[in-house]
């Protein structure tokens, strides 16, 4: 082989070597192979000082033409490697705007909560105001002044929480009423709703639960506004309208008392578990207000009447949207919870 020869044939398997690299490693690699300090093109470089001195001009001419060849080859295909490079990294780190944003975990409003504010809104409009008062009472707000002597059922330790010999936590939210009544004159009209206590734990009875309570005090308030008001409060609640009944009842702070029930609305009356087969469901109690505690509340009971109704809120929340278990409310199992 000639010398011209087996130049070509070092650009040619170069070339060959190059444009079978599939990395910027691998024609680092050839690139070292080639044209190194020890490279193959660079031994044939130094072989020239060694060559007859007619032979040096063209061999060096051959080797220097492959070697700017092999070096431009290089660049190309660094060129062409590193922009394949890039592609994958671009393709790699892209963004997909198609694809939905990151967001917070948004909560939302217990049922409870939900089945208050309803409540308050239904109350509003019929003139009622939201008033608070505290949870821990003394025994004269929450027993006395509601008519509850000393020996009532209500009072005994089993169903109330003492925190001292006459604090305790408020077993109804009566006391606040009380409370209102002692500090404003008549037109009363308000509605007391919140956290009630009762030493009490089965599968219906949770030690705190909800309530609320309303009262209206003023001339001439008589049981058939009572009546209209429970009875609109319920259509209005349950976006129905099931038949009401007032049954006679016993409460120590009213008189006459009465218990309301409804038509069943699970099975429209026709018996179901809901309303144990009898096609009534319980709402709540009410009745017009004691004289005993009107006059506990300073107002004058000759001249002034008064209805009061109470309802747990648990339960009418249940009766709304079907709730089976009333132990959902407390455990704060989020399947539940999410449905609201
Ligand atoms: C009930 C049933 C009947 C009631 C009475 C009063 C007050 F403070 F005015 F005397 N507030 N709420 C009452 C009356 C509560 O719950 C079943």
């Amino acid at each position: 082989m000639s010398a011209e020869d087996s130049v070509q044939s070092i650009e040619n398997s170069a070339t060959e070597a190059i444009e079978h690299t599939n990395s910027l490693a691998e024609l680092e690699a050839v690139k070292v192979q080639y044209l190194g300090k020890n490279g193959i093109v660079t031994e044939q470089l130094k072989r020239i000082s060694s060559l007859p001195a007619g032979e040096r001009r063209g061999f060096g001419q051959a080797v220097n033409r492959i070697k700017v060849q092999i070096a431009g080859r290089i660049q190309a295909r660094h060129e062409c490697l590193e922009q394949v490079s890039l592609d994958q990294q671009f393709r790699d780190q892209s963004i997909d705007v198609t694809l939905p944003g990151r967001t917070g975990t948004i909560g939302s409003i217990h049922p409870i909560s939900r089945t208050l504010w309803r409540m308050e809104q239904i109350f509003d409009r019929l003139g009622f105001t939201v008033v608070e008062g505290p949870e821990i009472e003394n025994d004269y707000y929450n027993f006395e002044a509601l008519n509850i002597p000393a020996n009532h059922p209500a009072r005994a330790m089993h169903d109330t929480f003492y925190i001292s010999d006459h604090v305790l936590l408020r077993t109804h939210t009566s006391p606040v009423q009380v409370r209102f009544m002692k500090e404003h004159d008549p037109p009363v009209r308000i509605i007391a709703p919140g956290k009630v206590f009762r030493c009490d734990s089965d599968v219906t009875h949770t030690p705190m639960f909800h309530q609320l309570e309303g009262l209206s005090v003023d001339l001439d308030v008589t049981f058939a506004d009572l009546k209209g008001v429970i009875i609109h409060f319920i259509h209005e609640f349950f976006e129905a309208e099931p038949k009401v009944r007032f049954r006679s009842s016993y409460f120590p702070f009213t008189e006459p008392s009465a218990e309301v029930d409804m038509g069943c609305v699970f099975c429209g009356g026709e018996g179901c578990r809901i309303c144990k087969h009898t096609g009534w469901v319980e709402v709540l109690g009410c009745g017009m207000v004691h004289p005993e505690v009107l006059k506990h509340g300073n107002i004058d009971s000759d001249k002034y009447t008064g209805y009061a109704f109470g309802l747990g809120i648990e339960r009418l929340t249940m009766l709304r949207y079907g709730v089976s278990d009333l132990r959902y409310f407390f455990n704060s199992e989020l399947s539940f919870l999410r449905q609201f």
